[in-house]
């Protein structure tokens, strides 16, 4: 009985596809980052290698997802050299019922929100393992810049946001694309995600954060039932 259940991963794919029939020709897509879009990017593939999508142009939010997509053929420009995008696909972290999201745990959510506050629609993958009734059940990344995040640091641990340097495989510390850091935040569940929102964007020294709120306008989410639901 259990064989029959569907990977993690095998849900990720279905979601992944069924993204990438929703694509429109000739129009402006924005790609997202994580395992979950690099299976976006091979239906998307595909789907372009049966009959060419032609689209006007492509941006992207990491460089392992431009990679893949240069290695498919695609061409990407850079958001800024585009007015807006029609679409953007990523996927997230933690998504709640009201398609509120936590994102960064592959630290690219500034540009990640760069791009999709840029877009018409934005569309989030997801596996059901991402759905919660209350953000959390994952620690929440913050971008800071080096010069302050000793500053920045102490800040969160008297607010008691269990604040956290984020950490390469090797104990060095973790440097973004912008060449700033990521601390994670452990509160869990977030108590008041909007307030959080607030008080993060008013914090002199933090690039970006990844809640996500009132961004997503769809998401697709791969149940172990074998059904795909869309919010
Ligand atoms: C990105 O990919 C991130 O914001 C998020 O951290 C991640 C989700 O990755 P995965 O699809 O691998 O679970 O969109």
């Amino acid at each position: 009985m259990e064989d029959d259940m569907p990977t993690q991963d095998e849900l990720k794919q279905q979601a992944a596809q069924q993204a990438a029939a929703m694509v429109q020709p000739h129009t402006v897509l924005g790609v997202g980052t994580g395992s979950t879009v690099a299976y976006f990017i091979d239906a998307l593939a595909a789907r372009n290698q049966q009959t060419p999508l032609n689209l006007k142009a492509l941006v992207t939010t990491s460089s392992r997802s431009q990679k893949q997509l240069e290695a498919n053929g695609f061409v990407v420009s850079e958001l800024a050299d585009i007015d807006q995008v029609d679409l953007t696909i990523d996927g997230a972290d933690r998504v709640d019922h009201q398609l509120n999201g936590i994102k960064g745990g592959g630290a690219a959510h500034t540009l990640e929100k760069n791009v999709a506050i840029n877009s018409k629609k934005n569309l989030w993958i997801v596996d059901e393992s991402k759905i919660v009734t209350r953000l959390g059940g994952f620690p929440l990344p913050v971008e800071v810049l080096p010069v302050s995040a000793k500053q920045t640091f102490a800040k969160f641990a008297a607010a008691g946001l269990k604040p956290e340097f984020r950490l390469k495989a090797d104990g060095s510390r973790l440097t973004t694309h912008y060449g700033n850091w990521i601390i994670d935040l452990h509160v869990d569940p977030l108590p008041i995600p909007a307030g959080l929102a607030a008080y993060l964007d008013q914090t002199v020294g933090v690039v970006e954060h990844g809640l996500f709120l009132n961004i997503a306008d769809e998401v697709l989410i791969a149940t172990s039932k074998g059904t795909i639901e869309h919010w």
